[in-house]
């Protein structure tokens, strides 16, 4: 398109269009620049950055992809609202009709794209291969999903530890329809679980994820990670905390599950590799006596254990009268 010069019958003066021009590209650098400090600066916008090492390398491609957009946006819109602006019929332009076709126009606006979906894809295919890679870890742990809760069964050095994760009384009781509590009192209402799925720090950590009734999702926003749990199926995922990081992680299900899919919460608890071989031997020794104890009278196993590398359905004692009333 060719600009025509201002004609002489045109009396309005430069400075006030100037001005308007100016302001046009200061509201968009402004608009910009808020929209990307927001995500920096504003972690409630941003998606999590986590606290492992797969959710760390995701949060770094995300900016990456992010920065790249935020440039592609100023180009596009600054030349956009500089043609608008600059070439407007009032100004005096008009239309070059000449101009119907350029090969090198075409070549230029097919190739600077491509090499900027090339550049992305590299980071991102390297991301995704590295989500894949089950390969050198330390732990691995079997999820079963059930309705409405989570089997977690080590495999490896911890093996013999099996227990089932199930939504905690406080939050069972406030759910409850008439139950007088107030949901807003209970910590972690619909987020807290009786036994905690616990990992060490520092180590790579594999879930094998699988389920023995519907489909439902492993999800933890913090570590990065969400995949099905489908029956039939053995999905498998890797959790890699950074050390410094211990602490409780809270996810849910995320597929629906069916009438208790809010009611089957994911806890996990990050203990430093040290605190992590004492919890296995306390676990271990709780066995023993567990075992030790249904040997002599086998009426007596404690609630909530299920049988070491069961199969099928879980061997758990019935839970409390409350629990099975509402998540049966
Ligand atoms: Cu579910």
């Amino acid at each position: 398109m060719k600009l025509n010069r201002l004609t002489v019958n045109d009396t309005r003066s430069a400075r006030p269009r100037a001005l308007t021009f100016g302001r046009a590209l200061g509201v968009l650098a402004a608009l910009l620049a808020a929209g990307a400090g927001a995500a920096h600066a504003w972690p409630a916008m941003n998606m999590p950055i986590g606290v492992t090492v797969l959710s760390r390398n995701i949060y770094r491609l995300h900016m990456e992809v992010l920065w790249v957009c935020v440039w592609i946006a100023v180009v596009v819109f600054g030349v956009m609202i500089t043609a608008i602006v600059r070439f407007r019929h009032s100004k005096g332009a008009v239309p070059d009709t000449t101009l119907t076709h350029s090969t090198a126009a075409e070549v230029i606006w097919t190739i600077i794209p491509v090499l900027i979906l090339v550049a992305l894809a590299i980071p991102a295919t390297k991301s995704l291969l590295k989500l894949e890679d089950m390969r050198h870890s330390g732990l691995t742990i079997r999820v079963t999903g059930y309705q409405w809760k989570w089997q977690y069964t080590y495999l490896g050095q911890a093996a013999g530890i099996s227990f089932f994760s199930t939504l905690s009384q406080d939050s069972n009781f406030a759910s409850q329809l008439h139950s007088g509590i107030d949901p807003r009192s209970v910590p972690h209402y619909l987020l807290s679980v009786d036994h905690p799925l616990v990992i060490p720090s520092g180590v790579k950590v594999r879930l094998l994820l699988t389920s023995a009734d519907v489909i439902h999702a492993w999800w933890v926003p913090d570590f990065g990670v969400k995949r099905s749990a489908i029956p039939g199926f053995i999905n498998d995922l890797w959790i890699e905390v950074l050390p410094g990081k211990e602490g409780v992680y809270r996810g849910q299900c995320a597929a629906l599950c069916g009438r208790g899919h809010a009611f089957m919460p994911i806890v996990v608890d990050v203990k430093t590799p040290a605190d992590f071989a004492k919890w296995v031997a306390g676990q271990k020794a709780e066995l023993k006596q567990a075992s030790a104890a249904s040997a002599a009278a086998p009426a007596a196993t404690a609630p909530n254990e299920a049988p070491v590398a069961s199969s099928g359905a879980p061997g758990r004692a019935a839970p409390p009268a409350l629990t099975a009333q509402v998540l049966d």
